[in-house]
Parts: C-alpha cells; sequence; structure tokens
C-alpha cells in the first residue's frame, strides 16, 4: 500500500486581491480615451493585470443604436437615450466583476457619471432621475477627472462632428459633473503634455493601489 499521499501538506490558495475599478472621466476631447489606453499598458507593464473598457460600447445592438443617435442617423426621446446608455453599462456588468475577482484591475473611458451629466444637462431631465437607472453599479476605487477649458476642447481635432459636442452644452455637463464629485474624486491637469498627464494618472493611481482596502465594492450611488 501507498502510504505517501498521507504525509503530503494540503495547501489552499488565497482568493487574489480583487482588481481596482478606475474610471476616467472628462468633458469631450479631453484626452480621455489615450490616457486610459496608457494607463492599461502601464500596469500591464508592470506584472499588474488590467483590462481596458469603454462607454458608450458601441460594438453591442444597444451600442449600435447609440451610435447612430451620436451621428444623428436617428432621433430618440431623452428618457430613452438616456436608459439606452445605462443598459449599454448593465450589460457589461458581469465582465466588470468577474474580472475583478479575478484579481485583475478594469480601467474604464466612462461611466454613468458622463450618463448623468450630458443626460441632465438637458433641461428635460433631472440629477436624481438620471442617477436612478445606474444605481447599484459597482462605485470606482477612484475617479480621474480630466480637467480642461472647455475652450480649448473645442480646438482639439474632430469637435463639433457629434451631438453634444457644443460649447453651450458642455458647460452644463461640466456644472453636472462637480455636482456629482465625491472624495474619490482627483482632478487632473489635461492641459498639460500627453506624458505629463500620463504621470499624474500613474501617480495616483500608485496611491490608491497602495491605500485602498479592496474589500467589496460598494454600490454606486445606493445610500
Ligand atoms: N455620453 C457618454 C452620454 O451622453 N451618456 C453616457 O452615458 C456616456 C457613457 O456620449 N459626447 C456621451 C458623451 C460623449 C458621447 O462618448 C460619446 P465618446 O467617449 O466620445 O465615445
Ligand atoms: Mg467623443
Amino acid at each position: 500500500m501507498n502510504y505517501s499521499s498521507c504525509n503530503s501538506t494540503t495547501s489552499v490558495a488565497a482568493p487574489p486581491r480583487r482588481g481596482a475599478l478606475i474610471v476616467i472621466e472628462g468633458c469631450d476631447r479631453t484626452g480621455k480615451t489615450t490616457q486610459a489606453m496608457k494607463l492599461v499598458e502601464y500596469l500591464n507593464g508592470s506584472d499588474r493585470k488590467a483590462i481596458f473598457m469603454r462607454f458608450p460600447d458601441r460594438t453591442t445592438p444597444i451600442g449600435c443604436l447609440i451610435d447612430s443617435y451620436l451621428s444623428r442617423g436617428v432621433n430618440l426621446e431623452d428618457q430613452v437615450i438616456h436608459l439606452l446608455f445605462s443598459a449599454n453599462r448593465w450589460e457589461s456588468h458581469p465582465k466588470i466583476i468577474s474580472t475583478l475577482k479575478s484579481g485583475a484591475s478594469v480601467i474604464i473611458d466612462r461611466y454613468a457619471f458622463s450618463g448623468v451629466a450630458f443626460s441632465a444637462a438637458k433641461e428635460s431631465l433631472g440629477l436624481q432621475w438620471c442617477k436612478g437607472s445606474d444605481a447599484g453599479l459597482p462605485k470606482p476605487d477612484v475617479v480621474l477627472f480630466l480637467d480642461l477649458p472647455l475652450e480649448q476642447a473645442a480646438t482639439r481635432g474632430e469637435y463639433g462632428s457629434e451631438r453634444y459636442e457644443e460649447l453651450k452644452f458642455q458647460q452644463r455637463v461640466y456644472k453636472n459633473y462637480m455636482a456629482l464629485r465625491d472624495d474619490t474624486w482627483k482632478m487632473i491637469d489635461a492641459s498639460k503634455s500627453i506624458e505629463e498627464v500620463q504621470r499624474s494618472m500613474e501617480a495616483e493611481v500608485e496611491r490608491v493601489m497602495k491605500e485602498s482596502k479592496f474589500g467589496p465594492l460598494p454600490g454606486l450611488w445606493w445610500s
């Protein structure tokens, strides 16, 4: 009889620490997509797994409808487009949760804050009503807000090609963003060079990763 297995110790691996949920926000043409991608590269390059996501995710059927709304292909009621943007996030909810649980971080270019700030910039919709459909999504560990004078953003390439890319509208969007801020928000000066902005974002992310307890993620806008 072979008793050798009786002497072996069974080691149970500890579950991986969950990943960080990092959201990048800001008005149009502030460099969010460029910076989000650079952040993913930075983390993956230093052995911390991270994935890139963006909203709207124009690749899903709901995202296709959002895309044609933004390019003025279809008109939709303000409530309808708001709920579609929200549904577009909820359809990625399982992926966000499973990625974080696997230990990888999720870097998201726009999130529910864009949803509320843009929709509530239309006089027909109130801030509180807009928050309702995203309440319960995971609350980010940090929101990095790319802050750039709106007049400067308006001079950047292709500004004005989509709905909402208009100075007066963006001013209301900015005001709404400021009303949504809490202590997880960090303002980043986006008028600096791409490299300088990148360094500030990396520094914030390092700080969050060091300080965060990474307990269970609370739901957004649940009080
Ligand atoms: N936008 C984006 C919304 O109005 N609501 C949302 O929930 C989200 C995620 O869509 N002007 C607006 C902001 C932008 C536009 O975004 C398209 P992007 O990041 O340029 O693809
Ligand atoms: Mg855009």
